[in-house]
């Protein structure tokens, strides 16, 4: 309830930021793209996780500003950047239901200048659970803007290998529980290779998330991942720090 409340004062006034962690091409190790991740810091409570803030926004139905708010500054702050690499924003399920997104969606890309192409959108499998044709419908009229779809989280929710076939994924996110002990557990190495593997014959890219050290970073590159992303190569980075971090490639 209180934590509502600060939420909402949060929301009028606009104090949430955005992070950024980069995405690596497995082999060179070179930025592909950025994930945007809110970042609050309320006055009286200090910095609250979204983990522990987004289900109340969503709940509260203020996830839907803050999407718009998060989805915004991404786009605003990745067509500023000195590379034309991606950003990709996460989407709860709330916002993917409301009508509006699409429209939102191509509002944004509009005012801040960003071509589609360089947009990716998250969902995770509980967007896909309910109303499978205006899911699909949604997913498509998204692509058709250029906007690439991830599915994030991979392997964690109500799986079913089905939607892996009926949905127009560009990329699978494996969840970081099978990266973090890739490099010793043979289970966890052979659902990986699995998972690449299925990707890869629905043409998928597949990122492995979570990746915090360099003996996973090897093994996941010899499991052909496309992607690494985890705190081994950066953890999420203000704005500033962003263009440091790209400093070298430019
Ligand atoms: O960044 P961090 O690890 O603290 O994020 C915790 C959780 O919050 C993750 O599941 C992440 O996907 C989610 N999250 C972070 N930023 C956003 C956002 O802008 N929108 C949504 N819907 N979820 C987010
Ligand atoms: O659910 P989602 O995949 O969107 O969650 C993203 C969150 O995962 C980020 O907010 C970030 O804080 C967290 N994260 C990113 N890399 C790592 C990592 O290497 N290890 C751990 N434990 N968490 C990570
Ligand atoms: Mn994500
Ligand atoms: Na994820």
């Amino acid at each position: 309830r209180r934590l509502e409340g600060r939420l909402r004062h949060a929301v009028k006034n606009k104090e949430m930021s955005v992070h950024f962690q980069p995405l690596v091409d497995s082999e060179t190790h070179y930025p592909k793209s950025f994930e945007a991740l809110v970042r609050w810091t309320d006055e009286e409570l200090g910095p609250v996780s979204p983990a522990e803030f987004i289900p109340v926004a969503e709940s509260a139905g203020l996830i839907i500003q803050i999407g718009e708010l998060v989805m915004e500054a991404a786009c605003r702050t990745a067509a500023s950047w000195p590379l034309p690499i991606n950003v990709s924003v996460n989407l709860s399920p709330v916002q993917f239901k409301r009508p509006g997104l699409v429209g939102l969606v191509q509002r944004i890309l509009k005012n801040t200048g960003l071509p589609g192409s360089r947009l990716e959108l998250e969902i995770t499998e509980s967007t896909l659970i309910e109303n499978r044709d205006e899911v699909l419908s949604t997913l498509n009229q998204l692509r058709e803007l250029g906007v690439k779809i991830a599915m994030d989280d991979f392997g964690t929710g109500y799986s079913s290998l089905g939607y892996l076939q009926s949905f127009p994924f560009d990329k699978l996110k494996i969840d970081r529980v099978f990266v973090t002990d890739v490099e010793t557990s043979d289970q966890k190495a052979s659902i990986v290779r699995a998972v690449v593997a299925m990707g890869h014959s629905l043409s998928m890219r597949v990122v492995a998330e979570g990746v915090e050290t360099e003996a996973q970073a090897a093994l996941l590159d010899r499991l052909e991942c496309d992607e690494l992303q985890g705190f081994y190569f950066s953890r999420p980075l203000p704005e500033p720090a962003v263009l440091d971090f790209l400093d070298p490639f430019v």
